[in-house]
This record gives structure tokens, C-alpha cells and sequence, in this order.
């Protein structure tokens, strides 16, 4: 079914000057946060192409941070805390250990995050419909490692917990995480260390040599690039563990978070996937001419769907009109085991193509057995985690060349490429008049001196650094050492336009600080937006499979 991995060798233009410049990557990943750290998905349509089983080249990547340079004849394990044989592993002793093999569907909390953040800006970056894949990972169960270990059984009511750490250190120190101990030595859960990815040891970028697999919830909390494994009655004290992956109540923004610390409220953080959908075929901007019609023609609808949890997806409805009446899809045979799955499904409903004529819009949701479906709407959150509201993609009808053509529309494209309903949306409502007046206290003026893009290159060191963000120069020497994100974040796009990188990862906070860096303006030539973006603009259409 999959078509097989193909191995990708080639260092991409894009890394080089970047700590990942030996990293191999697919160049068809689309990239999110910038020149770095890696964060990358497939397109959507390609993703999906690839079948049941994603090809670990276009399986989606989230890296915190560089990608640490292990070897397999160095790495090591440390298994230690409450155990009475702590132990310490090499990768040949622990491939040597009994192992389990299994497909796995990944997703990280922040998939379609991009839909939140045009409805306001989350702090995190815009992960489009893909930050989802389904690879075969083989490793040793966690169970019998720390068995192995000389794990006490609980035979009293305090929780434990086994924590996760990494070796990738970032500006909050390691990477790491945790889950119960009970969890871990639940014969049911599939914990293992995971050494093999689709049948070869891992990539860099997934983990090398080995990495956590926590079955049926996010991506997240499996650790790469593991060395360290504790049993504790306290759970990981990692900073990330406390402020990435979670779901803080929509009135939270980042400055109440931090506040009033929000952030260590235990009921907030993320295990299970919730249940999620999305529309791979049509794909956004595919076109189907009426030309093309017969009486008869039909379309196939197709996607993904997954829940967390071990549960499966019992069922994906699609609505045409509006919700009043749903169309229940054909489901793949669903990947399971003893009555739980880890895995995707993949649906799809052959609709009459003159249906998609009458209506405005395709909208799906998934059912799991819990009986648990997506909600109607999305709920902001300031992470923009977990959004798994209906699907939406849009149908026009419109004229292209000399024929009349249903063109779609899917609410967004990831990471900064242009196009989706929601971002026209949010496009239209920024270039309202009534929107309300920028903060004079916040915004730099546009009253500085003019910089040509020529100038601003020269200064690209530590110790003359400007960088352009959104048209504005800012000269950011006096911050180099003592930046958040570390020193190379900034260096790496000193003297450039990094725009991208900046707002893709930046808070409201940082936002204001950049500011008071301000020295001028890029010059360039500026253009007036259209207001309907979509009624006036010159169309230009990507077409895919369907037009015939
Ligand atoms: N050590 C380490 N582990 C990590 C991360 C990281 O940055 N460092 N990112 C996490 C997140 S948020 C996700 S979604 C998954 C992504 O795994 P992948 O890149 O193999 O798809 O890894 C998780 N494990
Ligand atoms: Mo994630």
C-alpha cells in the first residue's frame, strides 16, 4: 500500500549555516518556523497519497530546537530513581532486548493549529491539516526495561511517574516529559523505546538513535533522542513538560499564564488525541470545470481521521448542507489490535458532482467509540492546541479561462503560504477601518529613517546586527546575548528579512519588546490590499487530479 521510503541523502540549500546543516530532509516538507529549528509537514494531498503507512521522509517533524549529533556506538540510556537495579544501556544491548513492532499514527497537539490563529494569534506556529503521519516503530517495551530495573510494583494509593529526557538542550534546558507509571507497565499501552522507524534505524530528525513511543496520545510526550528515563513521585520537572502541550481556557492569554501561572494547573495538560478530521480530496484549490460533467459523474471525497486513546474512529459523516442532513463515508478497514487501534483511518464518500453545484461548503466530523465528535466550532486557546472542529472546505463556483469551474477552498494552507477562507477572512477584517487603532505604545512608528534591503545586509554580525520584520529595521546588537531563544537564533538571520521566523514562534510580549529596537523601515514599494481579496484578484489555480 505505501509506496516504499525512498532514502533522502541530499542536504537542503535552506540548512545550510544553520547547526542542522547535515541533516537530510525532503524537499517537498513545508516549512514553518523559518530557517529554523526544523518544523516541517507534508502537503496535505501528498501526505494522504502515500497511503496507510507515511514514508519517513515525509513523516511531519517538530524539533524544539538543533538536532543533536548522537552516534549509535556512543549513545547510552540512564534508567534510574526509585528502581534497585538502576542500569545504564547501550544501543547494541538494548537491540538486543525482546521487542515489539507496530504502526503508529503521530500527531502533535499543535495539528491545524493555523485555523486558531486566524481567528488570533496563538503562541505557536502554523502547523496546517499534516502534522499527522502513521509510520511501523519497533523497540523495547518500557515494561520490561524497567523491570529489568528492579521496579518496585505500587501496592499503595501515591501516584509515580516515569520522566523522559532528551539530549537536545535549548533555552529552557532539556526537553523532557512524563507519564504514570502505571501507564508505563500496562501490558495494553505498547510503551517502548523505539529504534527502528519503518523498518531502518531512525533519522536525525526522528529521534537517532532512539526515541519514547507512548501509543494513542501526542506527539509530544515522546521524548527523541532519549538518554535519560527516572522513576520519581514527582512528575518531569522539564520546563517544557509544564509549558508546551497544553489546553489553557480560552480567556487565559500569555501574560494572565505567566501571571498567575496557569501553566502548572495539573488539569490543562494534554495526554490522549482527541478525535479529528480533515479533507484531503478535493484539495484546496483544486478545480473541477462543468465541462467535465455528465448526468452521472461523480466525485470522491477522501481524508483522514484518528482519535487518541486506543479508540477507534467509528464513523466520519459529511454534511452539504449545512448540517441538516450528514452523509455517512466508508471507512478503511481500521488497523487494530485486541480491540484498540493506534492508528489513522482513511474515509471516503463518492458524492453526484452536480451536488457540490446546489451547496457552499463540505464539513465533516468524525465519531469515535467513545461516541466523542468534533465540536461545530473551534475555542481558542493560547497555545492553539487541539483543534478538532468540523472541516470546512469552501465551494465556489466561478469562471476560469472560458469555462465555468467548482473551485475549493480548504480554511488554510500551512505555515506562511498563502490561501484559505479563514485567512481571507481574517485578511478582510484587518483592512476594515473600524478595526480598532493600533496601541502607539507598542507599534513603532513609521517614521524612522528608509533602508534599502542592499544596507541592511551589511549589518549581519554579533556585533552589528539588524534584522527586518515586517518592513520594520530593528537593530538588535544590544540583544544578541541576551535573547531567549539563544544567541544563533538571531544571529542566523542577522541582516535578512525574517519576518517569518519571528512571527511564526513570537508573543504579544516579545512583539513589544522588539519594538523598542526599532531604527527605521525597509523601503519598498507598497500595495493596497483589495478588500475581497477573492472577487478581485487574478486567480492563479494549481490543478490537481481531478481535472480530466
Ligand atoms: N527531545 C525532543 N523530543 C521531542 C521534541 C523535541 O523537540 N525534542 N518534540 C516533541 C513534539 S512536540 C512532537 S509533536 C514529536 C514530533 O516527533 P517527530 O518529529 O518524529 O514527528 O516529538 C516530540 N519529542
Ligand atoms: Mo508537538
Amino acid at each position: 500500500m505505501a509506496e516504499q521510503t525512498e532514502v533522502i541523502e541530499q542536504i537542503d540549500p535552506r540548512d545550510i549555516g544553520t547547526p542542522d546543516n547535515w541533516v537530510p530532509r525532503h524537499p517537498e516538507l513545508i516549512r514553518l518556523t523559518g530557517k529554523h529549528p526544523f518544523n516541517s509537514e507534508a502537503p496535505l494531498p501528498l501526505l494522504l497519497k502515500q497511503g496507510f503507512i507515511t514514508p519517513t521522509s515525509l513523516h511531519y517533524v517538530r524539533n524544539h530546537g538543533p538536532v543533536p549529533k548522537l552516534s549509535w556506538d556512543t549513545h547510552k540510556v540512564v534508567i534510574d530513581g526509585d528502581l534497585s537495579n538502576p542500569l545504564t544501556l547501550s544501543m547494541d544491548e538494548i537491540a538486543k532486548l525482546p521487542y515489539i513492532e507496530f504502526p503508529l499514527t503521530f500527531c502533535c497537539a499543535g495539528n491545524r493549529r493555523k485555523e486558531q490563529n486566524m481567528v488570533k494569534k496563538t503562541i505557536g506556529f502554523n502547523w496546517g491539516a499534516a502534522a499527522v503521519s502513521t509510520a511501523i516503530w519497533k523497540g523495547v517495551p518500557l515494561r520490561y526495561i524497567l523491570q529489568m530495573a528492579g521496579v518496585k510494583i505500587d501496592n499503595h494509593d501515591k501516584i509515580r511517574y516515569v520522566c523522559f529526557g532528551g539530549t537536545d538542550k535549548l533555552p529552557n534546558g532539556y526537553y523532557g516529559t512524563s507519564i504514570t507509571l502505571k501507564w508505563a507497565m500496562d501490558e495494553e499501552k505498547d510503551v517502548i523505546l523505539a529504534y527502528e522507524m519503518n523498518g531502518k534505524r531512525l533519522t536525525p530528525d526522528h529521534g537517532f538513535p532512539i526515541r519514547m513511543i507512548i501509543p494513542g496520545i501526542i506527539g509530544g510526550r515522546m521524548v527523541k533522542w532519549l538518554n535519560k528515563i527516572t522513576v520519581s513521585d514527582k512528575e518531569s520537572d522539564s520546563w517544557y513538560h509544564f509549558h508546551d502541550n497544553r489546553v489553557l481556557p480560552p480567556h487565559v492569554d500569555a501574560e494572565l499564564a505567566n501571571k498567575e501561572n496557569w501553566w502548572y494547573i495539573p488539569n490543562y495538560i494534554i495526554y490522549d488525541l482527541n478525535v479529528n478530521s480533515a479533507v484531503a480530496a478535493p484539495a484546496h484549490d483544486e478545480i473541477i470545470p462543468f465541462s467535465s460533467f455528465t448526468s452521472d459523474s461523480e466525485y470522491t471525497l477522501r481524508g483522514y481521521a484518528y482519535s487518541g486513546g486506543g479508540r477507534k474512529i467509528t464513523r466520519v459523516e459529511v454534511t452539504l448542507d449545512d448540517g441538516k442532513t450528514w452523509l455517512l463515508s466508508n471507512l478503511f478497514d481500521p488497523e487494530e489490535k485486541n480491540g484498540r487501534t493506534w492508528c489513522w483511518t482513511f474515509w471516503s464518500l463518492k458524492v453526484p458532482t452536480h451536488n457540490f453545484v446546489r451547496s457552499s461548503e463540505i464539513r465533516i466530523r468524525a465519531w469515535d467509540f467513545a461516541n466523542n465528535t468534533q465540536p461545530e466550532n473551534l475555542t481558542w486557546n493560547l497555545m492553539g492546541m487541539m483543534n478538532n472542529c468540523h472541516y470546512r472546505v469552501k465551494i465556489h463556483v466561478i469562471t476560469y479561462g472560458k469555462d465555468v469551474v467548482l473551485r475549493f477552498e480548504h480554511p488554510t494552507q500551512a505555515g506562511s503560504n498563502p490561501g484559505g477562507w479563514m485567512v481571507k477572512q481574517q485578511e478582510q477584517k484587518q483592512s476594515l477601518p473600524s478595526a480598532p487603532a493600533k496601541d502607539p505604545k507598542t507599534e513603532s512608528s513609521s517614521k524612522g529613517p528608509k533602508y534599502t534591503m542592499e544596507e541592511i545586509k551589511k549589518h549581519n554580525n554579533e556585533k552589528d546586527c539588524w534584522i527586518v520584520i515586517d518592513k520594520k529595521v530593528y537593530d538588535c546588537t544590544k540583544f544578541i546575548p541576551i535573547h531567549p531563544g539563544g544567541t544563533t537564533a538571531i544571529l542566523i538571520n542577522a541582516g535578512t528579512d525574517c519576518s517569518e521566523e519571528f512571527n511564526a514562534i513570537h508573543s504579544e510580549k516579545a512583539r513589544k519588546r522588539l519594538a523598542t529596537f526599532y531604527i527605521g523601515d525597509e523601503v519598498f514599494i507598497d500595495y493596497e490590499r483589495p478588500l475581497l481579496l477573492w472577487s478581485n484578484s487574478s486567480l492563479v489555480l494549481k490543478r490537481s487530479g481531478r481535472v480530466s
